[in-house]
Formats: structure tokens, sequence, C-alpha cells
């Protein structure tokens, strides 16, 4: 389903911990830019939070989703141009994947990565943070998805999504769109402030102070993240062998001011590390400042969230319910 020439675009945060730089870079910068050329759907993914229950109190659930949301708008996602919603709201993405989990077999999703990592740390494995995969793959070809921009820790779940459609295609004829994986060059992993072998990330964030810059995190905390973020027993920036942590640093400041390689070099090749931290501080705040402002301004006034996903919820859904009945005749149900 494309709207004229427009190609559909589907993507998702997870509303747990704080949206976080990687967030912005790897993701929502590059819906952002995406939504001028393509038909866009921008979803708040809160049945995803529910795998992972000790990871967030109840209570605290609707208030995430609002912030997850507040900050897709304060980024640049444009309600009038893209469908914001919130996964939930629309029955079907449930539907499609029970539907969906009786044709995936269970030794692919064993075989996630994330899976394997996270069964490792949770207190018990629900059957849900098994079957993660599957409700991904429902979000995105609910919408007949043609492109799911990313970072480069979700590559595998996007193409088990592609797998689960062509399989359900083999099984039923041809009615789910195969997506295409959109992962930026560079900046597609932003790694730990505290520890550059590990991926910036949500989870992690609640437990460590240093690990993630959050995009609401007041100046002072950021500053901090910052100028103590690990690099290396050597004081000097050497672009022909950067460590993991300075790598990191660099990577961070080109994507938030585009300046090209050549640049890089010219700034910051052979300067101090703290010369590098100040830098990436001010492209940082460059960055946050219009965010936050924005951020505050739209949840000043709770109507102003309100009628955006009221109006997503609406448009997701006729688009789900007319998918559902394709999918329901196809495995003869309903
Ligand atoms: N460090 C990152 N660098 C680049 N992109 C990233 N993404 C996440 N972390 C990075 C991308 O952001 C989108 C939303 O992902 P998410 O909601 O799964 O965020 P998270 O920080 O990974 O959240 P969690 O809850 O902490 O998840 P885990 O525990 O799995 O790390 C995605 O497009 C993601 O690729």
């Amino acid at each position: 389903m494309e709207t004229g020439n427009r190609k559909r675009v589907f993507s998702g945060v997870q509303p747990t911990g704080k949206l976080h730089l990687g967030n912005y870079i790897g993701a929502i910068k590059q819906w952002a830019a995406m939504q001028h050329t393509h038909d866009c759907l921008f979803c708040a993914v809160d049945l995803h939070t529910l795998t992972v229950p000790e990871q967030q109190p109840v209570k605290q659930r609707y208030a995430k989703v609002r912030e997850v949301v507040g900050l897709y708008l304060a980024c640049g996602i444009d309600p009038e141009q893209s469908t914001v919603f919130v996964q939930s709201h629309v029955p079907q993405h449930a539907e499609l994947t029970w539907i969906l989990n009786c044709a995936t077999p269970v030794g692919w999703l064993e075989r996630m990565t994330q899976y394997k990592a996270k069964s490792v740390t949770a207190k018990s494995i629900g059957t849900g943070l098994l079957d993660y995969p599957v409700l991904m793959a429902a979000d995105i070809l609910l919408y007949d998805t043609d492109l799911v921009p990313v970072g480069g820790d979700q590559k595998q779940h996007v193409e088990l999504a592609c797998d689960i459609a062509r399989r359900f295609n083999n099984l039923f004829g041809q009615t789910l769109r195969v997506p295409r994986v959109v992962i930026r060059p560079a900046g597609a992993r932003i790694m730990g402030l505290d520890d550059p072998t590990a991926k910036m990330s949500k989870s992690t964030s609640q437990d460590k102070t240093g690990h993630a810059i959050g995009l609401l995190d007041d100046e002072k905390t950021m500053r901090k993240a910052i100028m103590s973020a690990v690099t290396d027993s050597g004081t000097h920036v050497r672009f022909d062998q950067p460590s993991a942590g300075v790598k990191n640093l660099l990577t961070i400041y080109q994507a938030l001011t585009g300046v090209e390689q050549e640049e890089m070099h010219r700034r910051f090749e052979g300067k101090g590390y703290g010369e590098l931290k100040r830098g990436v501080f001010e492209a940082v705040m460059e960055t946050v400042k219009p965010i936050k402002q924005r951020y505050r301004e739209l949840t000043a006034d709770r109507a102003v969230l309100d009628d955006v996903l009221h109006r997503g919820a609406q448009a997701a859904r006729d688009l789900a319910h007319r998918k559902m009945q394709v999918v329901r005749e196809r495995v003869g149900i309903g």
C-alpha cells in the first residue's frame, strides 16, 4: 500500500526509561528526515514494554507513552505529515501477532541475540520476551511497510520480520509485503559513555549514571556524563587508530553536526581529549536545547498530545482493519 509513489515507512520506540542520544541519532533523526518524502507511521510501542515487566512500574506506563510521543514531536516529527500513534490503541497488532506466531518456528526466536542477552539478566523469562520479535514483525507487516529505519541493534529483528513475511506468503499466498531495513551508515550504534563496548540503552541507563545522555537531562548532568566519558590511556585524538571511546565521541559529534570527515580531521586531529569532549558537549547542547524547549511547549497543554494520538490511532486503525480483513480471509478465520 503506497500513497501515490511514496514508500511506506514504519518505526517505533519502546516507552521505557529515558529517550537518549542513541535513540535520537540511530532512529528519530532519520525519521524526521524521511517524513517529507515518505508515507510515515511512527509508533510508541507500549505492548513491547510488557515483555520486561520489572523494568517499569505499571503506574508509569501512561506517562512514559506521553513522554515518548512528546519527544517524537519535539524532535521534528510532524503529525500533519506522519501518523503518530500508540501501539496498544490499535488492537490488530496483537491479533496479527497471534496469527504470525502460528507461522513462526520457535527456533527462529531462540536464535535472536537480544533474546539470548536479555534472558540471561531477566528475573524470569516470560513467553513475551521470546515472542517480542513476532510482535515487532506484526507492527511492521500490518501496514504494508516498505522501509524500517532503525538502529543497528534492531537489524536482526527486521530481517526476521522479512523471513516471517516470506514464510506466511509461502503458506497462504502473497499477502504480506517484505520490507527493507534502513540503517544509517554512521551512528547506527552509539555506545555507552561509561563503557564504549556496550550499546547506549535505556535499560542500562536506569541503573547507571553517566551511561547515556537523556534528551531531557539537565545541562549539568549532560556535561558531567560527556566530560567523564571513558576514552583510553592516551591524551590526544589520533584518527588512524582511535580507541572505541574516542571513536564513539567522534561519531556523536559528526552525527549531530553533520560535518564532513575532512573537517573532522581539521577540528580534532592531535587535539586533547578534553577539547573533543567540549566539542561534543556543545554539539549536544545545540541539538537538545530546541528539543527541550519544544517539548515543554507541547506538553504544557494535555489536549495537544491527546488530539495527535486520537487522530493517529484512527488513521492507523483504518489501515490495520483493512489489512486484517485480507489476512483473516487468507488464513480462513473471521
Ligand atoms: N545506542 C543506540 N544507537 C543507535 N540506535 C539506537 N537505538 C537504540 N539504542 C541505540 C534505536 O532506537 C530505536 C528504539 O529502540 P529501543 O526502544 O529498543 O531503545 P533502547 O535504548 O535499545 O531501549 P531498551 O529498552 O534499553 O532496549 P534494550 O534493553 O534492548 O537495549 C530503535 O530503532 C533502536 O535501534
